[in-house]
């Protein structure tokens, strides 16, 4: 009995020992990177995986062929021939594009539900002699659609001559009610910054209150004085294109004031201390709104395929505009282009080059963070590096000559912004190596970056991390080769 008493504690001793000498190690290996600055809050980051958002501008302007009405024009010329919303999410659906953006009321004040707040609304047209609801028929076509509905209700009116009072305050507040009450999950609102001026940080404080009671989930596109709402910010330009860096910090003021700041709304600040990303706003027409005369300035597959680049390839969303016609159809055109930018994108990724190659890095964390991880296709997983490490240079061997010419990177965003420069180099020999100039001396990851080049045939790559503002964390990297199609 003694015998066995000690035997028990003597291998007792011997198993703390063990787990002392080996569970330190075992947990660092294992143990994830701390966050580093700034990180996204849930709205973000579910925001980000979308990538392409589609925007429809449909209202008065439409019948009218303008832009910016200037809120007298008669209800009575609203009235779609053939307005139908689900033949607007069947576009969305073949182009792949996952939430939708509707116009419920533009700077004209025209609505496009029958609100009770106004009568300067679809309830006064002759459409459905006035018993008929864009924003329904929008939303229930969304929803029919599996696809995320969103609003933009214009802070400016310019039909509402309460503009910028108390009682316009009560008014918005109102319609903002209606809409986030009525119409289920409301994805996003989006703020317009054009003619906003005169509305101040407490009608944005009033109505964001509004968007957290009724949709906490809601992401909120911010400017000027909704700055401080901001879950993403604007880009600073409506051409489609984000800067390179592009940041997803930004000194929250810089949002505020904008016209002294449109080079930091661009390029986000490298130590901004709020995280507020950029999603990029740019029409598939010259116009936001629908004109006869643009049917042949719809913006080519290559345009869009660059716009792809300088927007979701650079840490940003794109938010592109569709403008459906007189009949409140989308065009055949546009849908056709949105359709082989689909492809486009679907064809180029669908094969990572560096998928069966043999990786190897300097600094690996352990097991669980391999370099491995950035070619799984998987979502949970990433490659890291030890904490004392913030640089890396990691080698793939893909033991064959392969041709690419674009390159992938994503940052585990969820640990903030990490790398703050990075190149990617190639051999074919196997021992020298050339630099990718397109993809040398960059600076910015984030969720994703996106660069291309002249088709390049190689059998090694090799990422550097040469800087960054912790430990490296990265989700994806891989090489591809274009597939765009003959026709555009
Ligand atoms: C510009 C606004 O100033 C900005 O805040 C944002 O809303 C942006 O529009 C959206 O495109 S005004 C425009 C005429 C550049």
């Amino acid at each position: 009995m003694k015998r066995i008493q000690t035997l028990m504690k003597f291998t007792c001793l011997i198993c703390i020992g063990l787990t002392g000498l080996f569970a330190p190690l075992q947990a660092t290996a294992q143990k994830a990177p701390v966050p580093v600055g700034p990180v996204p809050n849930a709205r973000q980051i579910e925001w980000y995986h979308r990538e392409i958002i589609a925007f429809f501008h449909f209202g008065m302007n439409t019948f009218t062929n303008d832009n910016e009405g200037d809120g007298t024009a008669s209800p009575k010329l609203f009235n779609p021939t053939a307005l139908d919303c689900n033949q607007w999410a069947s576009v969305l659906k073949r182009a792949g594009i996952p939430a939708a953006i509707l116009v419920a009321k533009h700077a004209d004040g025209f609505c496009n539900w029958p609100t009770a707040h106004s009568n300067y609304s679809v309830k006064n047209s002759p459409w459905k002699n006035g018993q008929g609801d864009v924003v329904k028929e929008f939303t229930d076509a969304c929803k029919a659609s599996g696809i995320k509905a969103a609003i933009y209700l214009g802070p400016h009116d310019r039909h509402d001559s309460r503009y910028g009072t108390r009682g316009y305050s009560d008014y918005y507040a109102d319609q903002l009610s209606e809409l986030l009450r009525n119409y289920g999950p409301i994805w996003e609102i989006w703020w317009d910054g054009a003619g906003a001026d005169k509305l101040t940080q407490a009608f944005y404080t009033r109505w964001a209150d509004t968007v957290r009671k009724l949709q906490p989930n809601c992401v909120i596109f911010g400017t000027k004085n909704s700055y401080r709402f901001a879950d993403c910010r604007w880009a600073g330009n409506e051409s489609g294109m984000s800067g390179d860096p592009c940041w997803s910090t930004i000194e929250s003021t810089s949002i505020r004031d904008e016209s002294e700041h449109i080079s930091q709304l661009n390029h986000g600040e490298i130590n901004g201390t709020a995280y507020i990303p950029a999603e990029v706003d740019v029409s598939i027409r010259p116009s936001w709104f629908y004109h006869p005369e643009e049917d042949t300035h719809v913006k080519t597959v290559s345009e869009l395929w660059n716009i792809y680049f300088n927007s979701v390839g650079r840490n940003s969303v794109m938010l592109l505009n569709f403008p459906p016609d007189k009949n409140g159809l989308v065009p055949a055109i546009d849908a056709q282009k949105a359709d082989s930018l689909h492809r486009l994108i679907e064809g180029t990724f669908k094969t990572n080059l560096l998928k069966n190659a043999t990786i190897k890095s300097l600094h690996a964390r352990g097991p669980n963070f391999k370099p491995q991880n950035m070619v799984d296709d998987l979502e949970s997983t990433y490659c890291a590096t030890k904490d004392a490490n913030r640089t890396d240079t990691i080698t793939f061997d893909l033991h064959s000559n392969k041709t690419f010419d674009v390159i992938k990177i994503q940052e585990v965003i969820e640990l903030g912004h990490r790398t703050t420069g990075w190149s990617v180099d190639y051999s074919v020999n196997g021992k020298d190596w050339t630099p990718i100039p397109e993809a040398t001396g960059k600076q910015c990851v984030g969720y994703k970056w996106l660069v291309k080049f002249h088709p390049i045939t190689a059998s090694k790559v090799r990422l550097r991390i040469t800087s960054g503002k912790a430990c490296v964390a990265i989700h994806t990297f891989g090489i591809y080769k274009e597939q765009m199609a003959k026709a555009d």
